[in-house]
């Protein structure tokens, strides 16, 4: 680790140590240690297919049995995964801010089992099968080979997920946005910030006078905006960064 990566990990450290609101915006790349595949660039889960044909609703009105393919591949994919050192240097981080609120793009539910429980998930949930006819969503059971039904009504279901086009979960964003309108400190880990709305929410922290952290591994849109962008792996800076509030 190069001396200025320590020297900014210590800053970030004891601004948190001093924040009384602190939001956190994640994306795939928290979950990249855990195993599970980002969506774009070399390796990702889009690499080789058009957005398009997996991630919209017309792709799944057009042919659910490859959709579902393609999320029941996520969900085996997911059975072995487990909470790497950064979502648990977040649920950690949970414990010692006066108020914390996660935000996640991502879908996996490894925040959750990492133990954060003040958690929005703007895209939803993969382990939820969604009715396409009627309002009720049930927990998946697991990995399955048929299309999932809805137990209720018997319609065909989907992913609890959210497509391109489609609304965010009721209320998601609302909550979101107030979240980080009143946070001192927001940390931004794991995303390309391109997808929107969520990319934005970064840039309304900003505006509102929180001090935006953004780990990644390389630069992205949000970088020219963000106070300090820390290069590295997120489950090797994290826990330094909440090791480094208690010095
Ligand atoms: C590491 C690391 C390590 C790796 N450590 N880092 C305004 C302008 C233009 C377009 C729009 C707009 N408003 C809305 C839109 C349209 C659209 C959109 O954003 N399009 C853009 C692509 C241009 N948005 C929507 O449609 C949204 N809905 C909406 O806005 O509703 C209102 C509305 C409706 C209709 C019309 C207009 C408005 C919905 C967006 C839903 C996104 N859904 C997906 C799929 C979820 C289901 C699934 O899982 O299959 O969500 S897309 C996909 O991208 C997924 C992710 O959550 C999301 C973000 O990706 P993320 O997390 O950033 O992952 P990656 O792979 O991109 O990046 C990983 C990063 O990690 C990289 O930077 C790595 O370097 C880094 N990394 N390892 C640290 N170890
Ligand atoms: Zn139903």
């Amino acid at each position: 680790m190069t001396d200025n990566l320590a020297q900014q990990i210590e800053r970030v450290g004891a601004q948190l140590a001093q924040a009384q609101v602190v939001a956190c915006m994640t994306g795939a790349g928290i979950s990249a240690e855990s195993g599970v595949a980002t969506f774009r660039g070399g390796g990702g889960l889009w690499e080789g297919h058009r957005v398009e044909d997996v991630a919209t609703p017309q792709a799944f009105a057009r042919d659910p049995e490859l959709v579902w393919r393609f999320y029941q591949m996520r969900r085996e994919g997911l059975l072995t995964c487990r909470p790497n050192p950064a979502h648990i240097a977040l649920a950690e981080l949970e414990q010692r801010c006066p108020r914390f609120d996660l935000i996640t793009q991502n879908v996996d539910g490894l925040h959750q089992a990492a133990g954060s429980r003040n958690v929005t998930a703007l895209h939803g949930d993969i382990w939820i099968d969604r009715c396409t006819a009627c309002t009720h969503e049930q927990r998946a059971v697991g990995v399955v080979a048929d299309m999932p039904r809805c137990a209720s009504c018997g319609a065909l279901a989907r992913p609890g997920i959210v497509w391109f086009g489609e609304m965010l979960p009721p209320g998601a964003l609302e909550h979101a946005a107030e979240a980080v309108s009143a946070a001192d400190v927001m940390l931004v880990i794991g995303t390309s910030s391109v997808v929107q709305p969520a990319a934005s929410l970064a840039l309304m922290a900003k505006s509102t006078g929180a001090v935006v952290v953004e780990i990644n591994l390389e630069p992205t849109p949000l970088s020219a905006s963000a106070d300090v962008t820390l290069l590295g792996q997120a489950g090797e800076i994290m826990p330094q960064i909440v090791a480094a509030m208690s010095q």
